[in-house]
């Protein structure tokens, strides 16, 4: 496997960076993660663009251009011939010394891994996805934005810990206020009578994923609300459904028992399900040629 790292590609054996980087000392960096679908890197701009957003939201200058980073990481795909891949950019604040300030850290280190990946949740997308709404609430804004996509994800972990731990497929995140928030990896809607609702994006992260599917609804004719909504607009929903690079579009069947509609994946998530598996198929920003 050939990984980019500050400028180079090298083998996954060479990819090495100092212990005292602080993206490891402290989870300071931020990352994305893309996907390539036949060939093309889907909705790259739109990801490019959120990780110079999140690294701008935290100080940190990332060290080359949206355009030379693009080609970073086309030329890992290309180094490693993927077609079809999981593409992880991470740019941390860099080596420092073991104290917190960032000062001490003259330059981010820039890496690109790309892997070979098929579907996330296996016969799951069929059979729909059991959900926990777990205890830990998601950081607040006023502590650190959830738009920020750090490499700090101990709140995300937690989350999938105790989802875990209740053998369940998925955590669903509220916020401190108790609106629902997200999923520890994917933003999440419910269908209410025919109606697509997903809660606005101050208190989760702005997914790539999540303005497609809104896109796709739109296109398709439905109805689409941004609002908060509570356990019981979860409980009583006839479809949920979570978004995600990894996650795609996977339904959910139940959610801290309640069966979700009948349970089994909805009408409404189905016909998105397919209009994102035909778009994935065909859109991008080619990798060769
Ligand atoms: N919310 C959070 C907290 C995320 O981490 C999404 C929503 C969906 O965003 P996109 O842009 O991908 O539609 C994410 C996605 C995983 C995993 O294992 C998920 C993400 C990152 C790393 C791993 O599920 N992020």
């Amino acid at each position: 496997m050939i990984i980019y790292l500050d400028g180079k590609y090298v083998p996954e054996e060479e990819a090495k960076v100092s212990v005292f980087d602080h993206g490891l000392l402290y989870g300071d960096g931020v990352f994305e993660g893309i996907r390539a679908y036949n060939g093309r890197v889907f909705r790259l701009d739109e990801h490019l663009a959120r990780l110079y957003d999140s690294a701008k939201t935290i100080d940190l200058a990332v060290p080359i251009t949206k355009e030379e980073f693009a080609e970073a990481i086309k030329g890992t795909l290309r180094k490693n011939n993927l077609t079809d891949a999981y593409i992880r950019p991470i740019v941390t604040r860099g080596k420092g010394d073991l104290g917190l300030d960032p000062r001490k850290c003259a330059k981010p280190t820039v890496i690109v891994i790309a892997v070979s990946w098929g579907a996330m949740y296996g016969d799951l997308y069929e059979k729909g996805l059991r959900a926990l709404c777990v205890s830990v609430r998601r950081t607040p804004a006023e502590s650190m934005p959830p738009n920020v996509k750090s490499l700090n994800y101990l709140n995300n972990i937690l989350a999938k810990i105790e989802a875990n731990y209740h053998g369940m497929d998925e955590a669903i995140f509220f916020d401190i206020h108790g609106n629902v928030s997200e999923g520890s990896g994917d933003n999440i809607f419910v269908v209410k009578n025919g109606v697509l609702i997903t809660p606005p994006t101050l208190n989760n992260l702005r997914g790539v994923t999540r303005l497609v599917t809104l896109e796709l609804a739109a296109s398709m004719g439905l109805t689409v609300v941004e609002r908060n909504l509570g356990y019981f607009d979860l409980y009583s929903a006839d479809e949920v459904f979570v978004t995600g690079t990894a996650a795609e579009i996977g339904p959910i069947r139940e959610i801290d028992g309640r069966v979700i509609g009948n349970g089994k994946p909805g009408p409404i998530t189905r016909q998105l399900m397919a209009a994102y598996k035909a778009v994935t198929q065909k859109e991008g920003s080619p990798i060769y040629g």
